[in-house]
This record gives C-alpha cells, sequence and structure tokens, in this order.
C-alpha cells in the first residue's frame, strides 16, 4: 500500500500496513494518518509503479437514478420500465444493486468490458465510496459501472446481466481519505471517451447534483446485511452520452474526479 505525496512520487507504507482492509477497519484512521506525516518511507517514482485496484475482499455494490440525468436516460431507453425509474427517483428507499466481487474489479490500465451480445455499451463514471465493516465511509475512489443499455432498457429483469459480467466494473487510482461530505459535493466528475486518438465524447458532472445524502446511501446499503470486510458503493452516474453512442473495442475510456484523479481503461469485448 502506498501514499502518495506528490503526482511523481508514492511512499511505501507496507512497513506499516498489512492489508488495505485492516487500515479501513483501523479504530485510529485519522490519528494514523497523522503519525505518517512524522516518519520517513521509502519513495517510489509514480512511473514505476503499476496501481492495483483498491480493493481486497470488499462487495461492490451500486446506487442508481440519483442523478436527474440518469432518470431520464432510463425513461427514455426503455418505456416498459420508465414507471419503476420514475418512481424510484422520489421514492424513500434508492435501488441498489449488487455489483461484482472485489476479485473481479479490473483497476486502472487494465481493460474494462463491453459485452459481445449488446449493442449499446455505455461507461458510468460514478464517485465510490469505500465503507468499513462499522458503515463508516473512510474513503473515496472512481468507479466504472460498464453498463449494456439495450439489455437493461429491454426488461428490468434483465439489470443484472446488463450489469454484472466479465470486466464490467473497474476502480482506481487511489483513495482519498479524510475529505467529508461536503467537500466531496464540490467535486467534479468529468468522463473523456477518445477513439483512434479523436474525442468522440466528453460530459461533465458534479458530485453536488446527487439527490440523496450520502448517509442515506450508506444506511440503507447496510439495512439488514453485514459486511465483515467492508463495502465499495458506485453512487450512480450523472453523465450519459447520447442514445447513438457506443463504446467499441480499444476506445479509451477517462474517468476525472477533482478530487481523486483519474481512472483511465481501454476497452475490450468480452
Ligand atoms: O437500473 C439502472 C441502473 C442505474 C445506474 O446504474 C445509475 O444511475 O448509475
Ligand atoms: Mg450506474
Amino acid at each position: 500500500m502506498g501514499l502518495i505525496e506528490d503526482e511523481a512520487t508514492l511512499l511505501d507504507l507496507s512497513s506499516e500496513i498489512e492489508t488495505l482492509t485492516s487500515f479501513f477497519e483501523s479504530e485510529q484512521l485519522p490519528a494514523q494518518l497523522a503519525a505518517f506525516k512524522q516518519k520517513t518511507f521509502p519513495h517510489c517514482a509514480m512511473r514505476d509503479v503499476r496501481l492495483l485496484a483498491p480493493i481486497e475482499r470488499q462487495e461492490v455494490w451500486a446506487v442508481g437514478v440519483t442523478y436527474l440525468r440518469s432518470k431520464k436516460a432510463r425513461m427514455e431507453e426503455s418505456d416498459f420500465s420508465a414507471t419503476a425509474y420514475d418512481k424510484v427517483y422520489d421514492a424513500a428507499r434508492p435501488e441498489l444493486f449488487f455489483k461484482s466481487l472485489g476479485e473481479k474489479v479490473v483497476g486502472p490500465g487494465d481493460p474494462v468490458g463491453i459485452r459481445s451480445d449488446a449493442r449499446w455499451s455505455v461507461p458510468e463514471p460514478e464517485l465510490a465510496f469505500v465503507i468499513n465493516s462499522r458503515a463508516q465511509i473512510t474513503g473515496f475512489t472512481i468507479g466504472n459501472d460498464m453498463s449494456s443499455r439495450d439489455i437493461e432498457g429491454e426488461n428490468l429483469l434483465y439489470l443484472p446481466q446488463a450489469k454484472i459480467y466479465e470486466r464490467s466494473c473497474a476502480i482506481g487510482p487511489f483513495v482519498t481519505v479524510g475529505a467529508t461530505e461536503a467537500e466531496a459535493r464540490t467535486w467534479k466528475i468529468q468522463l473523456t471517451i477518445t477513439r483512434a486518438g479523436q474525442c468522440v465524447f466528453e460530459g461533465e458532472t458534479s458530485v453536488s447534483q446527487i439527490k440523496r445524502s450520502f448517509g442515506e446511501l450508506v444506511e440503507y446499503l447496510f439495512r439488514s446485511q453485514l459486511f465483515p470486510h467492508g463495502a465499495i458503493l458506485l453512487t450512480g452516474t450523472g453523465i450519459v452520452p447520447p442514445d447513438d453512442f457506443s463504446l467499441r473495442e480499444q476506445d479509451h475510456v477517462r474517468i476525472h474526479i477533482s478530487g481523486v484523479g483519474a481512472l483511465e481503461n481501454i476497452v475490450t469485448k468480452v
């Protein structure tokens, strides 16, 4: 595990921290972070480091339709499901769905998947909460909730197939620790998709557009359910490419969140 010192340098914390989970489970996280500042650690150049997805045995879950843009896009994509999306946006209970096992998540620079049996595939750039087993948000990272919109739109019961398949979840590159909800709500989320060197889609939103409070989302996730290793929760998309856009193999997907960094992946067919 490493601590980012500046854009070019990472501090190697492996002498202090055994696992990511033990770090997020620590009762003294703020004190532990403050103590790191007083110590010296080996330095590594970022260019020599291959970053892995910041996840171990945490389950990945996602919330849907937390942004008005997402509600509108889903209602347009399907007559069949329009009422469901309309209702869930205003309902007390949010839409929550299982997205991935930790071991299946792809990290920065790894390929993300589009299904070979889908015609309409998109990335969903989402702020992700890193949550410990005590339902505390211990950090923020970036999630890509890769989705097959034609499969999702055909029938609501196909949602798991539209959302859960090989390489459908990317997480990373870093976890920002210690930011408050108020700070996170000032962050911008940007999505850039490049094809053969040309930008084919660009979009931007703000975390402030998330309709529900962070506490409410975590509270629903942990209702009647335990997460002994913690969980990662993707908080929904507010950026939806136009309906005639679908990802293709070799597209480059870059998601930037101002308080975290950039998660970049190349698309592959699975
Ligand atoms: O049921 C649709 C999923 C919605 C979603 O993933 C999102 O809003 O990000
Ligand atoms: Mg999503």
